[in-house]
């Protein structure tokens, strides 16, 4: 039990972390290893998930990666269904931005006979969806709304009231493909108010948003698309 742990360690070296979010809908299985000698030398997570995945893929996609990298392998799931043992921890996502029950309780509820049978690490993530300037895939399928950008204070409350109900990391969320990532203000605020690790991503591509978002108080950035652009051109 020990991928919570690198995060509070990140927090108190001051270093950050890097995960790569694998989408095993569109990922290809034989490219693992290829696709991760590719990843820029400080990525330190990889996390699988995503809104809609057949059956059986992320266990498959997860098995190839653990055969070609020893970095932790996160699920990050879009619901249950794609809850496997094959990866080491996973983060269980409430979204504290919307008020649909599915998503706050009723997912969690049946997650739980699956994961009696797996010795996953679960990490109790609170998640907060932002507008990135485009309808996102977390807003469609959970049928919630992104909070909008200008409401700082709004975002700064829902994320300390999920720090004292209980979440060990905030996930401040553009959505995938976000034409606007998380602003340095809000990231700031969020931080300032929190005192557990802080997650941010959607729609950050380059080296100079990665670092306004850890400047600004991110533990630990992801990034997705950027790399599934690159991967499918490159291959
Ligand atoms: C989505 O935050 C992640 O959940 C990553 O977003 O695909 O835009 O990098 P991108």
């Amino acid at each position: 039990k020990n991928v919570y742990q690198t995060f509070t360690s990140a927090v108190s070296a001051s270093n950050t972390l890097l995960a790569i979010l694998i989408d095993p809908d569109v990922f290809e299985v034989a490219t693992a290893a290829q696709f991760l000698r590719k990843l820029p030398a400080e990525t330190t997570h990889i996390f699988v998930g995503g809104s809609s995945v057949p059956n059986g893929k992320t266990s498959a996609v997860v098995t190839a990666l653990k055969s070609s990298t020893a970095k932790p392998i996160v699920l990050f799931p879009g619901n249950v269904s794609q809850i496997c043992k094959e990866a080491d921890a996973i983060l269980f996502l409430n979204l504290l931005s919307g008020r649909n029950p599915e998503y706050l309780i009723g997912q969690h509820i049946k997650a739980v006979p699956k994961l009696r049978h797996t010795s996953l690490e679960v990490i109790s993530t609170g998640y907060i969806l932002i507008d990135g300037g485009n309808k996102s895939a977390v807003a469609r399928v959970t049928a919630t709304n992104a909070l909008p950008q200008d409401d700082i204070q709004h975002i700064v409350d829902i994320a300390k009231a999920g720090e004292l109900l209980g979440a060990k990391l905030m996930y401040l969320e553009a959505g995938s493909g976000a034409k606007v990532p998380v602003s340095e203000a809000i990231i700031s605020a969020v931080k300032n108010e929190i005192s557990i690790p802080l997650i941010v991503g959607g729609g950050i591509k380059t080296e100079i948003q990665k670092q306004i978002a850890y400047k600004a108080g991110a533990t630990m950035v992801v990034m997705g698309t950027h790399f599934e652009v690159r991967s499918a051109s490159n291959l």
